[in-house]
């Protein structure tokens, strides 16, 4: 489809939805400087993220995986929100309700102001005690190696859902209420590949409901979405949704 016409009938759907629902993935904070999973061909360090982001690598590796976690605390201290978190942001003037359901565990959506924000996969910010769960707060942007809990011999880790890790039943049923209570999904720099995540996306197609894809490549969602535009999201969201 035309990137005109394609842009003309995103509006058209846009204008006409009150609920907004829209997920997002690694590619949203891209343009921020933060590396996407793929993009890195899912590498860091010639680790597979898959290989350091899982309960057993941190069992066997603790400092591995904070060196790695730590890695994108420093990238994501320098991080800003970019043109795309700050129109879905804006949207929230302009619409009954916006629920932004996100992989990412960077909080650039919340520093753009978005309010109402699903993290699927928890948020890089955060750590927790491996063995009773109490929160840790105030850490610096590098966690110290190793550092315990301040209640029980407990190691922290971040606060991340780790692959083969179940994703927290509440924002399970927050993302499922959005999806079920929107006139518009959008679904915003996502491979579309990380369950149970991608299955939202899929479900809002399933629904009926006005999808609209922005991807900078061809996802699986692509042949199935209503509109499925191609470029950056922090050039394409503002047109799409402020012009
Ligand atoms: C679970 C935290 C069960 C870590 C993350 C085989 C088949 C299907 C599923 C599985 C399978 N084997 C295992 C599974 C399940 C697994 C999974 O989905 N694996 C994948 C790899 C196949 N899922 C899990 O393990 C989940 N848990 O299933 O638990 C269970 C149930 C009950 C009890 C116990 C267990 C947990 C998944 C959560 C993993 N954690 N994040 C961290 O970030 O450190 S997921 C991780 O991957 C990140 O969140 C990241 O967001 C995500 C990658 O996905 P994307 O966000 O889509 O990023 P990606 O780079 O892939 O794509 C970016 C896209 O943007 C690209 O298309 C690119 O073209 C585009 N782009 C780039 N720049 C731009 C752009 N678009 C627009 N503008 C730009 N500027
Ligand atoms: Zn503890």
């Amino acid at each position: 489809m035309e990137r005109e016409d394609g842009l003309a009938q995103g509006r058209k759907l846009v204008a006409g939805a009150r609920r907004v629902a829209v997920l997002t993935g690694a590619g949203i904070s891209a343009e921020s400087g933060l590396a996407t999973f793929r993009d890195s061909g899912g590498l860091w360090e010639n680790h597979r993220v898959e290989d350091v982001a899982t309960p057993q690598a941190f069992a066997r590796d603790p400092v591995l995986v904070w060196e790695f976690y730590n890695a994108r605390r420093r990238a994501g201290a320098q991080a800003r929100p970019n043109p795309g978190h700050l129109a879905l942001a804006a949207l929230e003037q302009r619409k009954e309700s916006v629920v932004i359901i996100t992989q990412n565990v960077d909080g650039l959506h919340q520093k753009a102001g978005s309010t109402r924000v699903v993290e699927l996969h928890g948020n890089i910010w955060r750590a927790r005690c491996a063995r009773c769960g109490r929160a840790a707060a105030d850490l610096p942007v590098e966690v110290p190696f190793l550092s315990y809990c301040a209640s029980c011999p407990g190691l922290l880790r971040p606060d991340i859902v780790w692959f083969g890790e179940a994703l927290a039943p509440r924002d399970l049923e927050a993302a499922a209420a959005a999806l079920q209570d929107c006139g518009l999904f959008m679904v915003v720099g996502t491979s579309a590949q990380v369950q149970p995540a991608a299955s939202f996306a899929f479900a809002a197609v399933g629904r009926g409901v006005g999808v609209i894809e922005v991807n900078k490549e061809e996802t699986p969602l692509s042949s199935l979405v209503s509109v499925s535009l191609r470029g950056e999201a922090g050039e394409v969201l503002p047109a799409l949704l402020f012009v």
